[in-house]
């Protein structure tokens, strides 16, 4: 057994070393002071949530209010980390800041909370027991959850080592930062810079424990924002950046961003804060450090350009089809296909039957949605091209790597006026993560102490796998019958669909299908997510068409004969010699992204977990600003409160026995250095000989189990104390002898 470092089902319980001994109120005070210490009262507020004196909601939040208005934004519940979100800077996150959260985190009293001590116990866990490592990282939009990423990323770099090589591949992991964020990111009502796909990064170290690298893996990209934004959003960053650039009249866009369709629509081309200009500068110098070459930054930066263009086609009717009305040079040259090519393609559907090519006559609204489906599926293809290239560019190699620090940045719970298949997606991704927390943080903890046969009172809570069921399950869950429907030969209507689902789910407790009423108009359906109080409404309509996502045929040829090559590279199934063979009908996208998330949980089921539950304090993004309804309804749907109750009610620390013993034995006459009696009793002479009474901890069947950390902590110094006299008392007999 190695020192305890409180990871996993140890407690992160971070506070003083000092030995405690006595009644749990003198334990909680004492803690309470260290643990508030700084510049607060010690009655006020505390910083670890499991020492508040009544576990209530109301506690909970006060709490948080008074730290936040302190601006103390982090606070612990044992080892998760609650994140408010300041909407301004603080002066936090500096090297000096650094410096004192470096290796003595978890047990200076003198410490506020910081997402820092977590990064340290992280980086130290990984580097000194080479245990694979996952910070995940949950809240609802705009909460903080990628500033909360970036901070460990920050910490971690700033904590390795600094040699030439170590330095260029932290150069070119923080440099996908910018990157990925102007292809993935944009602006909508609830976060100005909202992740609109979801992130996992390892960073991979080698075996001295300094970083070699890191593997990206990208979830689910919100493309039909490409083509349509509500009202007060923007189109993914990157459009913006490259029209404030000095590329884009190089590349024949010569308008502002409000000229152009597909960029307009929201009515917000311009975020407050934010200089497109700059971040396109960051932009070119992380493809720069990465490793791009100029020829491949050209040609995607052309295929984004090629994309605002394309929105700029107007179609006229044609015999019984569609033409071009107009349709810009600059688009041609930037896809590098003649305008028949390109015409042809957006105006016709090709479809193979008895080996043979049909082609069909597409009407103007069908040309549209065409033209529509090509920026889209061009807009996915690059972002994954981009992700793919920097994968090749950083990951280390296998044999170099000893162990990873995973980080899970992903879209949060969102509801909008108007959520359709990326929001039930999305809002179903985070009942997986909420169900993994629940997992992990309340129901293992429970379930070991009924295993083990400790004294416990089970502490209730919410638990959302019948919303996860809902969803997932097979065969009768929404994605499996959306499935069913959507690869069933024969007509078929979201009406349908629609039907299908209410009789399904008619006595579901948490789905409402459509009924023609107001509250469920026919085309909606009510799914009550945890993340609401009541029920979401989810359009229904188009379910169908984005599950199945086809690409006609025609679309994938004209991008496969482009003379951009990364446009060609994207877009293989368009050479048309490979048409004739057989072909597998690819997954839905339902079920790609339900499998998406499988794998997601089983990859962070093989690591360490710690968590940062990130706090959105109102929807104004206004400092020093606490709606407090809003705070009360994330701190339910988290299960902060459940979260304290379980911590509290139950021990920081566990151990084999075995371990255990063999680790303090030496804290008792009576047991060092020898000692012939059992386990049990051996470990019962180490608590007596320390007067650790027997209510600061319990013997299970495998296992001991500590209430408290002061009490780990005493027991930490005590062996200290003991190991300098052996060593003190070995060097004099040394001497001695010479
Ligand atoms: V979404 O699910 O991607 O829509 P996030 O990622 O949870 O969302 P994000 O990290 O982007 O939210 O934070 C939103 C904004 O809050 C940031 O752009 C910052 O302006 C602000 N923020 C968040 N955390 C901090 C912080 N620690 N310090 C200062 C912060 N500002
Ligand atoms: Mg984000």
């Amino acid at each position: 057994m190695s020192r305890p470092n409180f990871s996993r089902s140890n407690s992160l319980i971070r506070g003083s070393g000092h030995s405690l001994h006595g009644t749990k109120r003198s334990r909680d005070s004492i803690f309470r002071k260290r643990r508030s210490g700084g510049s607060f009262k010690a009655e006020e507020a505390v910083f670890d949530l499991i020492l508040l004196r009544n576990v209530t909601e109301d506690a909970v939040i006060k709490n948080l209010k008074t730290l936040f208005f302190s601006d103390v934004i982090y606070s612990y519940i044992g080892n998760v980390v609650i994140a408010v979100n300041p909407f301004k800077e603080l002066p936090i996150y500096d090297a000096t800041y650094v410096e004192k959260y470096r290796g003595r985190s978890a047990f200076d009293p003198k410490l506020q909370p910081h997402i820092f001590a977590l990064a340290d116990n992280v980086f130290n866990d990984m580097k000194y027991r080479g245990r694979d490592q996952v910070v995940i990282i949950s809240g609802e939009s705009g909460a903080g959850k990628t500033e909360s990423s970036k901070k460990i990323m920050q910490y971690v770099a700033a904590v390795s080592g600094s040699t030439d090589k170590v330095n260029a591949v932290k150069n070119k992991l923080l440099n996908t930062n910018p990157v990925l964020e102007a292809f993935g990111n944009a602006k909508t009502t609830r976060n100005d810079n909202s992740s609109r796909f979801g992130k996992y990064m390892d960073i991979q170290f080698d075996f001295h424990g300094e970083p070699a690298g890191g593997v990206i893996t990208t979830y689910l990209l919100e493309k039909a924002r490409v083509v349509r934004q509500g009202e007060g959003e923007r189109n993914f960053h990157i459009f913006y950046q490259l029209l404030a650039s000095d590329k884009a009249k190089q590349l024949g866009l010569t308008g502002g961003a409000s000229s152009y369709r597909y960029l307009n629509q929201g009515g917000a081309e311009k975020v407050k804060g934010m200089s497109d200009s700059k971040w396109f500068k960051d932009v070119v110098k992380g493809f720069d450090y990465i490793g791009f070459t100029k020829d491949e930054q050209d040609a995607v930066f052309k295929a984004v350009a090629a994309i605002i263009l394309l929105g700029e086609i107007k179609l006229t009717s044609k015999d019984q089809g569609a033409a071009f009305q107009e349709c810009s040079d600059a688009l041609l040259s930037l896809l590098g296909v003649t305008r028949d090519q390109l015409e042809s393609a957006v105006t016709h559907n090709t479809v193979i039957v008895n080996k043979q090519q049909v082609a069909s006559d597409l009407n103007v609204d069908q040309s549209q949605d065409a033209i529509d489906t090509l920026a889209k599926a061009m807009y996915d293809r690059v972002f994954k091209w981009v992700y793919t290239r920097i994968n090749k560019s950083i990951a280390a190699d296998k044999s170099a790597i000893k162990a990873v620090i995973g980080v899970l940045d992903i879209y949060g719970f969102e509801i909008f006026q108007h959520n359709s298949f990326e929001q039930f997606c999305i809002n179903y991704c985070n009942e997986k993560l909420q169900q993994l927390f629940i997992e992990l943080t309340l129901k293992t903890e429970q379930d070991e102490y009924l295993a083990e046969g400790i004294d416990w009172t089970p502490v209730k809570y919410f638990n959302n796998k019948i919303i996860c069921d809902l969803i997932e399950e097979k065969p009768r869950g929404i994605v499996a019958l959306l499935d069913e429907e959507s690869i069933r030969p024969g007509d078929k209507s979201d009406t349908i669909w629609l039907e299908k689902l209410s009789s399904t789910f008619k006595s579901h407790d948490h789905f409402k299908g459509c009924d023609g009423t107001n509250e469920t108009p026919l085309d909606h359906s009510r799914i009550h997510e945890t993340a609401h109080p009541k029920c979401i409404h989810v359009h229904m309509q188009g379910f169908l068409d984005k599950n199945t996502d086809t690409l006609f045929k025609d679309l994938a040829r004209v991008m496969f004969q482009s003379g951009n090559f990364v446009l060609k590279e994207c877009f293989p199934e368009g050479d048309e010699s490979t048409w004739l063979g057989a072909s597998k009908r690819p997954p839905t996208a339902g079920k790609a992204f339900v499998q998406s998330m499988k794998e997601m949980i089983e990859l962070l089921n093989t690591k360490i977990p710690s968590y940062v539950r990130c706090i959105k304090p109102n929807h104004l993004k206004a400092a020093k600003k606490i709606d407090e309804d809003l705070v009360r309804h994330q701190v339910k749907y988290l299960g902060l409160t459940e979260n304290v109750r379980v911590r509290r009610a139950g021990f920081c620390f566990r151990e084999d026995k075995d371990a255990f013993f063999f680790r303090y034995k030496l804290l008792s006459p009576k047991t060092y250095p020898t000692w012939n009696g059992s386990v049990e009793d051996g470990i019962a002479a180490v608590f007596e000989a320390l007067a650790i009474p027997p209510s600061a901890y319990q013997m299970g069947k495998t296992k001991v189990f500590i209430k408290n950390p002061p009490t780990v902590f005493a027991l930490e110094e005590e062996r200290d104390v003991k190991l300098d006299e052996i060593v003190t008392r070995l060097q004099l007999a040394w001497r001695l002898f010479l």
